[in-house]
């Protein structure tokens, strides 16, 4: 089954960023649990921002889940990136990830049982390469990265690597590549974030590419081409959602969507459309 998700952003380095809540967590759980949301995708500043323990009982004694936490507060705030040249900044960026993982882990634990610790995403913390540095050099070092943290998950814990368009990187840009890279790890529990915005800059067809990562997809990030919400973009959704379905996908979709035109009308639009596309029937 899929379900549905919705972003909160609490770092506030990121504001104007495609997140439809903002600031206020127990707003947003309400406003989330209001509309029929399954769970809230939650990116903060760093695992000191909320306690695992409370943030996994707000969310529980709403009847939600968390669908995943970023860790892009590594780039916005501290500008560690798993590729930088210097490997001081690079085991930094690891340690970073590291925790918030462990925080994500413990918080989807806390909210939704043992065996659904929420995964991490690693979106901007991949960096890019240029400069001194090799594109396969710094795929060496992501790789190594995600082997790292990923072989220390918890049994049920995935990882998220997220494919992003050209102007945020140059490492991995479509599904294609990123299956390239999970190919290449030594370890089985890192999956895809596909996320429809990037995809509608860098794939040449959404629905194909989709369809040929299968498996390889964890998590969809559910966005219009103009990172408005789904439905207020040119993204031709049905065929997407076509391929989403007949994939067998059973992970979110979250929307990580500018909050426009306001926070609970992105909102209310994403959970509407995300009904009619995904009817709890199929
Ligand atoms: C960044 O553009 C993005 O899509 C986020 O999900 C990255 O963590
Ligand atoms: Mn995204």
């Amino acid at each position: 089954m899929i379900r549905s998700a919705v972003t909160l952003s609490l770092v506030s380095e990121a504001r104007g960023g495609p997140f439809v809540f903002w600031d206020d967590l127990p707003q947003a759980i309400d406003r989330a649990a209001e509309l029929g949301f399954d769970a809230l995708e939650v990116f903060a500043p760093g695992p000191d921002a909320i306690s695992p323990a409370e943030l996994g009982r707000r969310l529980r004694d709403a009847g939600l889940g968390l669908a995943a936490i970023g860790t892009g507060a590594g780039w916005v705030k501290h500008r560690l990136t798993l590729t930088d040249p210097d490997p001081r900044v690079r085991s930094k960026a690891c340690a970073f990830v590291r925790s918030m993982i462990e925080w994500g882990a413990a918080a989807g634990i806390e909210a939704q049982g043992a065996a659904l610790p929420a995964p991490a995403i690693i979106g901007s913390m991949q960096g890019r390469f240029g400069g001194d540095v090799a594109k396969e050099s710094a795929l060496g070092w992501l790789a190594d990265a995600l082997n790292e943290l990923a072989a220390g998950l918890p049994e049920t814990g995935r990882l998220l690597i997220e494919p992003l368009n050209r102007y945020e990187t140059n490492l991995l840009n479509t599904l294609a590549d990123g299956s390239a890279l999970l190919r290449s790890l030594g370890v089985s529990n890192v999956r895809l974030l596909a996320d429809l915005f990037h995809m509608n800059i860098e794939e040449v067809d959404s629905a194909t590419a989709l369809a040929q990562a299968g498996v390889d997809v964890g998590h969809l990030h559910f966005v219009d081409s103009n990172r408005r919400p789904a439905g207020s973009g040119h993204l031709d959704l049905l065929p997407i959602a076509k391929a989403i379905l007949k994939m067998g996908y059973d992970g979110y979709a979250s929307a990580e969507a500018l909050p426009w035109p306001n926070p609970d009308a992105a909102a209310t639009q994403t959970i509407r459309l995300f009904r009619r596309l995904f009817p709890r029937e199929t």
